[in-house]
């Protein structure tokens, strides 16, 4: 038998939506009706993404989008959460990709015919090839044009969507990708990463501006990951290392956000790794949100490092962990809201991303996946306490819908609900989906 998911009252409101999530590149498919983007070089670059596949089919969701609409509906969620794909609608000649954006404006009317809400994030790290060609998130111009792409996506969709995000995780776009290269672009640099990272920044601020004129009644904010990081003595040392590695790493996009400032540390960068700050950038980045994203999957130990400051540690060898690798602490969730609620004067938090990725098998026609029904189960209590603390959380949203294109972990790791058999194109709901859809479906019954 499937284990009962048990949440807490307040999570237990049909007034508080529960959803799921995915993006583009990594369940559409269907590379031939788009311009390339990043994420298509990359997958073409030997030994950049581990099983050496690339996004051409991924889910196959561009043909097959209505019964995954349907599959989301009858699961019994409130709301589903997708990205758009810039490359997918701004063409490298400039002109709109008409067949590209009425995909998402049919996918946004059948949400509606189905009652369920629409959270459309604009930017899921598939940046136009044409546009890395000219230098990518390192060249200011990218924040200009993602203002004109998100000018024509928000008058097309007027009066389907419920909730924008600007941004996911730019943190990852500017540090895994230009700083570290481990995703697309693949630049490596220190001297790149926190310049990546403004101009995303920026495009941020802009995108907020073009919301607030083109969708005013539409919630509107950007989605940051938060990885909380602990010293790994009780040492000054690391403690330093660990308040270095969260500026670095979280603090770094949710303070000039929310405050309009960046993290001290700023000053203390070497010339040639400070952003280029124009006069106004902060103040467009500081526009006011009507709601934070959180997403969150982990935390990390942090030790004391005489080469960078901080140096972070693999999980210890007791502790329980993903396919990822990812230590599973659902805590440190709770915490991480009450901190940022302690630390800012904070808009509501929506919870946009929480789930887990597992080794999940198809057996006889079913997949068990018994460890991610409880971390979804001690995650979404890790929430209810936060709540219960005073923290305003507004939404919740399971990472993901389908297992998908994993990035640089190619097809390998499997963070889907719905399991998707590559071969057949087949989707199976894996146990955790059924447990979520009787939660659900109790829910709906007793409101
Ligand atoms: S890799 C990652 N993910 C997964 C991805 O499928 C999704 O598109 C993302 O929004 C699941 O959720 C997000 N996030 C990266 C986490 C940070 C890695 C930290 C590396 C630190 C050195």
């Amino acid at each position: 038998m499937t284990k009962n998911l048990t949440i807490n009252q307040r999570l237990n409101s049909n007034l508080f939506p529960v959803g799921v999530a995915t993006s583009s590149f990594q369940i559409e498919g269907a590379r031939d009706g788009r311009e390339a983007s990043i994420w298509d070089t990359f997958c073409a670059t030997p030994g950049a993404v581990k099983d050496g596949s690339d996004g051409n089919v991924a889910c196959d969701h561009i043909h097959r989008w209505q019964d995954d609409i349907e599959l989301v509906s009858s699961l019994g969620f409130d709301a589903y959460r997708f990205s758009v794909s810039w490359p997918r609608i701004m063409k490298a000649c400039g002109s709109v990709n008409q067949t590209g954006l009425a995909f998402y404006v049919d996918l946004l009317k059948a949400l509606k015919d189905k009652g369920l809400k629409a959270y459309v994030t604009l930017y899921h790290w598939d940046l136009p090839q044409y546009l890395e060609d000219k230098g990518g998130w390192l060249n200011r111009e990218t924040a200009l044009a993602f203002a004109e792409y998100v000018d024509v996506v928000s008058k097309a969709f007027n009066g389907y969507v419920d909730c924008y995000a600007t941004l996911n995780e730019p943190f990852c776009s500017a540090y895994l990708g230009y700083e570290i290269g481990v995703h697309a672009p693949g630049k490596v640099g220190k001297q790149f990463g926190k310049k990546a990272a403004h101009h995303l920044l920026l495009a941020h601020g802009m995108a907020m501006q073009v919301l607030r004129r083109n969708a005013p009644d539409v919630t509107s904010g950007i989605v940051l990951n938060f990885t909380p990081y602990y010293a790994s003595t009780a040492s000054e040392a690391d403690a330093a290392a660990a308040k270095l590695a969260h500026d670095h790493h979280n603090d770094w996009y949710v303070k000039p956000v929310l405050t309009g400032c960046y993290p001290d540390i700023l000053h203390t960068l070497p010339e040639n790794e400070k952003p280029d700050i124009h006069d106004g950038d902060l103040a467009l980045i500081n526009a006011p949100l009507d709601y934070l994203g959180v997403n969150y999957y982990t935390r990390s130990f942090v030790a004391a490092c005489s080469h960078d400051g901080f140096r972070i540690l693999p999980p210890a060898a007791d502790a329980p962990v993903s396919a990822m690798g990812w230590e599973i602490f659902p805590n440190a969730l709770r915490d991480l809201l009450l901190q940022l609620h302690r630390d800012y004067d904070l808009p509501p938090v929506q919870i946009t991303e929480n789930g887990m990725a597992c080794d999940d098998a198809l057996i006889n026609g079913e997949v068990d996946d018994p460890v991610r029904v409880q971390y979804l189960q001690d995650h979404m209590n890790a929430v209810a306490e936060a709540m219960e603390a005073g923290v305003d959380v507004t939404a919740y949203f399971v990472w993901s819908l389908l297992d998908n294109f994993e990035w640089a972990e190619g097809y390998l790791k499997r963070f889907g609900i719905v399991y998707v058999d590559y071969d057949t194109q087949q989707r199976i709901p894996k146990r955790s989906a059924l447990a979520l859809q009787r939660w659900l479906t109790r829910r709906k019954a007793s409101n």
